[in-house]
């Protein structure tokens, strides 16, 4: 948009006058953001109302993504960005004796994800305002989003994360676009018309409210939306038809059971626990989304029948796949289409993203529970598998035992990742490694069964938010040596290979690194005390905890880096800082002892004097987007060693390349995918590959005490463990002792540490070499565009949603 510095500094003044009847010398920080956040809300306003317009008076194809967490983190600057505007709010609020980065710091992360799912969810948003896609977010609008973590002792305390105190400034509720979702209750049926009609009754109401948050493209007039939703009592929380009168404490628990469904958001994403809160939270929204979207389709006076043709419906994860038997409710009880037309429509609706191959994070929900809180919904999941095994027994006669497995509903559970395939027309993966385990192993059935659903699609990560808003020295220097197409064309970024070589380029990115590590520094300075070195190795591992992830691998190295140089002192290592982030679920004990371990060898190391500063280690509090943008420009070393075939993608692993670090990496997920496009040279890779570990799995033949008595440093270093080494207790650390040597490694930390210590020594050799270390990152920034969420999207738009790109919304 087009503004000058005069103009903004006269509407500022103005919105801040209106807002809060101040001037700017008597006004709070919070008052300064709250008026910026709101002025900025204005500019957007008109275009956002106009896209609306556009997309519902052409009828243009939207899709809906509906997921249960999106990881959004901060907006203002990203707006800022994305208007085009920051460098004049900047220079006019500067004019004004305010400071943008301060008011930047004043918002809180609305952290309504656990990780890599729920950020992957915000990255699309931002590429499909970005590039004029009509998509939009669906979901809950969580009072308390993951929780804040604290580190007191060494141990992670959960605190709530209460991110609307002071109010959302992006966020408008929409109380006229209220709907109901209703829970429990009984179903009858007759014949009205010579239809089977359904009719339920004694069910609780729940009353939907939608907050819209403007979700704005870069250097376009696309505003697309967020809506989440809010779950609220129905008459003040009075159901009169269930509660007589003045039943006052009936009434209270009635508001008090509503309200808890969007409470908080479930902070797990592995261990699965058949809350029955869960359930609803995914039906609560589900239904809410899908009753708003076809109510504004059809007042936009379109056919039901072609319902299809103008929505795409994506689920993200299993969450939300109750969708498939709300959108087969609607169709059928209210819209009175054959089922066979619903169906249709439905499966050509529907599309299913995985995101985990860990078993126990699949979703499945026990028959009695599913059927008391959604009678209607389990009928029609019933006729949905009744109709499906039917047409595998077509197929596979005599093989019960197969369909068995491939059955929706089974061992008296509903299986969502069943409903999910059998629903939905594209089922894909996140990256081609995983996309292929999909195929061959975990869903090797169903992909014989439904070979042309099965895609890959390779996540991605907005580079507008994880480049140029996060590293602003690097966006820069890449503005001034190719030009500023990358950002609206980030394959561009390729152009950069060119300077690999160039030694005053290599400079400049050198340069801007130490200068990203020292500012870092000093915040470290400032919060923990602990000062870090600028010069040394600045490696880092930040994502949720989790066993697979192997936090524990990082750890056991540290730890012998620091046996060898307590045997030897001189020990001739590049210094480096160790640096961990990481939050682990609240229930996850043997997580949540890693983060304890860590703290523990941090402050063993950090403490002795003989390390004389060759090595330091910091777990950061609160891992979160906002740390995360902090973090990632100052990474040399981006730590993804996962067991080959546990981690579905990552989407760090993007990040960090590009912003120039280099990747130690098992050939897990999308670090294939790194490593086929910087080339071998510019990544280092060590470990099990997946195959070798499916192998494991199926045929045995790994044993840890082998390792553990054949290899003297892992035995050092697990004795350490429980010797009171490293914490006055000797069963500090018994779970993680006993995890890697009583229950056998199931992550085969200790199969992959000899190659991982070698990796690590690779690392720190070419580290020395400055030039040739600069060549590499470089290489790793040129070859990062394809990994912008841009291309993902666009691959979604053409393979799965049959969205178009609108260059120009005019009205
Ligand atoms: C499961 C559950 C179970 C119930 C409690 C709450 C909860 C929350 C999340 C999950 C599934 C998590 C799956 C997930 O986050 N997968 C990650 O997705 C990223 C984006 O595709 C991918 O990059 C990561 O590799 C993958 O671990």
């Amino acid at each position: 948009m087009k503004l000058n510095k005069e103009k903004f500094k006269s509407d500022y003044k103005r919105k801040l006058l209106n807002t809060f009847a101040e001037e700017i010398k008597d006004a709070s920080k919070l008052h300064k953001y709250f008026a910026l956040g709101g002025l900025v809300r204005d500019y957007v306003t008109s275009n956002w109302v106009n896209t609306t317009k556009y997309y519902k008076e052409r009828g243009e194809k939207q899709v809906y993504y509906f997921s249960m967490e999106f990881l959004i983190g901060r907006l203002l600057v990203s707006n800022l960005l994305n208007l085009g505007i920051r460098d004049v709010c900047f220079e006019g609020l500067k004019d004004l004796g305010i400071d943008l980065n301060e008011l930047e710091e004043v918002e809180n992360d609305a952290g309504l994800g656990n990780g890599g799912l729920g950020r992957l969810a915000a990255c699309f948003l931002d590429s499909m305002a970005s590039l004029g896609i009509p998509g939009h977010g669906c979901g809950i609008r969580y009072k308390y989003g993951l929780f804040e973590q604290k580190i007191v002792d060494g141990y992670q305390v959960e605190i709530p994360d209460n991110w609307l105190r002071e109010g959302n400034v992006w966020e408008i509720r929409k109380e006229n676009k209220a709907v109901e979702v209703k829970f429990g209750g009984r179903i009858t049926s007759t014949y009205e018309n010579g239809r089977l009609t359904f009719i339920h009754h004694d069910y609780e109401a729940v009353k939907a409210v939608p907050y819209d948050t403007p979700i704005v493209g870069y250097d376009k007039n696309t505003v697309n939306t967020l809506r989440l939703w809010s779950a609220e009592p129905i008459d003040e929380g009075f159901d009169f038809s269930t509660f007589s009168r003045g039943d006052y404490v009936k009434a209270q628990a009635y508001r008090a059971s509503v309200e808890s469904i969007s409470q908080v958001l479930y902070p797990d994403d592995s261990n699965r626990e058949g809350k029955l809160l869960r359930l609803k939270q995914q039906y609560f929204f589900v239904s809410a989304g899908l009753q708003s979207i076809i109510r504004s389709y059809k007042k936009a006076g379109f056919s039901i029948k072609d319902f299809h043709k103008h929505n795409a419906i994506h689920i993200n994860d299993t969450h939300p796949s109750v969708a498939v038997a709300e959108l087969m409710r609607i169709l059928l009880d209210e819209e009175l289409l054959s089922w066979e037309e619903a169906w249709h429509i439905t499966t050509n609706s529907m599309a299913y993203t995985n995101h985990t191959i860990l078993a126990e994070a699949l979703e499945k929900w026990p028959v009695d529970m599913f059927r008391e809180l959604l009678p209607r919904i389990y009928m029609i999941i019933e006729e949905i598998n009744r109709r499906f095994c039917e047409e595998l027994s077509r197929k596979y006669v005599n093989q019960g035992g197969k369909i068995n497995s491939m059955s929706i509903i089974q061992d008296g559970l509903v299986k969502m990742a069943h409903l999910s395939i059998v629903g939905s027309h594209s089922v894909n993966g996140v990256a081609k490694l995983h996309t292929e385990i999909l195929k061959h192993q975990e869903l090797s059935n169903f992909y014989d069964f439904y070979p042309e659903k099965f895609n890959n699609k390779t996540n991605g990560i907005t580079h507008r938010r994880w480049l140029l808003k996060a590293n602003p020295k690097l966006a820069s220097l890449i503005n001034e040596t190719i030009g500023i197409n990358w950002i609206k064309a980030p394959i561009e970024l390729n152009r950069l290979e060119s300077y690999k070589n160039n030694k005053g380029f290599q400079d400049k990115v050198y340069d801007i690194k130490r200068q990203n590590k020292i500012q870092f520094s000093n915040m470290v300075k400032s919060k923990y005390g602990i000062s870090l070195d600028p010069n040394s190795i600045f490696d880092v591992q930040v994502k949720r905890l989790h066993a697979y992830k192997r936090q524990m691998l990082n750890v056991l190295h540290i730890m012998h880096l620091y046996n060898q140089l307590k045997e030897n002192p001189n020990l001739d290592i590049v210094p480096r800082t160790f640096l961990f982030g990481a939050k682990a679920s609240p229930s996850y004990h043997l997580a949540k002892q890693i983060i304890k371990l860590i703290n523990s060898v941090a402050s063993k190391v950090n403490s002795d004097p003989q390390i004389n500063g060759k090595l330091k280690v910091l777990f950061l509090e609160n891992y979160s987007v906002s740390l995360a943008e902090k973090i990632i420009p100052c990474a040399d070393v981006s730590e993804q060693i996962s067991t080959a075939s546990k981690e579905a993608s990552g989407t760090g692993n993007m990040k960090f390349m590009m912003n120039g670090a280099i990747t130690i990496a098992t050939l897990d997920g999308a670090n294939i995918e790194i490593k086929d496009a910087v080339g071998e040279d510019n990544i280092i890779l060590f470990g099990l590959k997946a195959s070798e570990v499916l192998s494991y799995h199926k045929y045995g033949g790994y044993s840890s005490w082998d390792i553990y008595n054949n290899d003297i440093r892992v035995n050092k270093l697990l004795n350490q463990l429980v010797d009171g080494s490293l914490a006055p207790s000797h069963s500090e650390f018994k779970n993680i002792h006993e995890s890697l040597l009583m229950f056998n490694d199931e992550y085969f930390v200790l199969k992959d540490f000899d190659a991982y210590v070698k990796a690590q020594e690779k690392i720190d050799a070419l580290y020395r070499q400055k030039s040739k270390w600069q060549e590499m990152s470089i290489t790793n920034i040129a070859h990062s565009g394809i990994f912008s969420s841009d291309n993902t999207i666009r691959e979604y738009s053409k393979g799965i949603w049959g969205t178009k790109e609108i260059d120009n919304i005019s009205i």
